[in-house]
């Protein structure tokens, strides 16, 4: 493990499982959408990029970041998605519910992935600017979409992999 690498966008690519097969549901906040609809089509195109077929990329809208897990959850239920991967942001300069909402959303988030035993991704962005959250949805800090993206396929590969004994 390279322990000078901060930042997931910074992985070897070569390394990532092999993504065929794999089924992907994601939940996108609308809320600050400039900013998580740069961030989903990231994550969408880290996706087909590794081998996930669009056909298995199924993706819905909520509201608000705070409603992430449930949205989540709604699809985890269904058993049809290998993981979901979460997308919001959540500006801090811009709203007194930073904290409430950030902590509501990772300990949903959390809940989701453990009681239906999938991966869950928290591909939300909790910056205090603007100019912050534009850096990191394709800007000069990369996209944290196509982030999320890579954690789902390698988090579905250990399921595998465990799975398969
Ligand atoms: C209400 C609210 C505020 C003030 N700020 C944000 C934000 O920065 N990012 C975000 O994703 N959602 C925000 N919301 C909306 C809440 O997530 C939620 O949709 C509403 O409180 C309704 O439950």
């Amino acid at each position: 493990m390279d322990d000078k690498r901060k930042n997931l966008s910074e992985y070897d690519l070569s390394k990532i499982p092999v993504a065929k097969g794999m089924r992907i549901g994601m939940v996108v906040s609308e809320w600050n959408n400039e900013i998580t609809f740069a961030l989903r089509d990231g994550a969408v195109g880290m996706l087909k990029k590794h081998g996930v077929k669009e056909k298995h990329i199924t993706i819905h809208y909520v509201p608000g970041s705070f409603e992430l897990p449930h949205g989540a959850q709604i699809l985890a239920n269904t058993t049809s998605y290998d993981a979901v991967i979460c997308i919001g942001c959540v500006i801090q300069g811009e709203t007194r519910h930073f904290e409430f909402i950030c902590s509501a959303v990772a300990h949903g988030i959390t809940e989701v992935a453990l009681k239906y035993n999938i991966p869950v991704v928290f591909g939300v962005l909790t910056p205090d600017t603007w100019q912050q959250a534009k850096d990191r949805a394709g800007g000069i800090h990369g996209n944290k979409g196509d982030e999320a993206a890579i954690t789902a396929i390698k988090m579905i590969d250990l399921n595998r992999k465990v799975k398969m004994g």
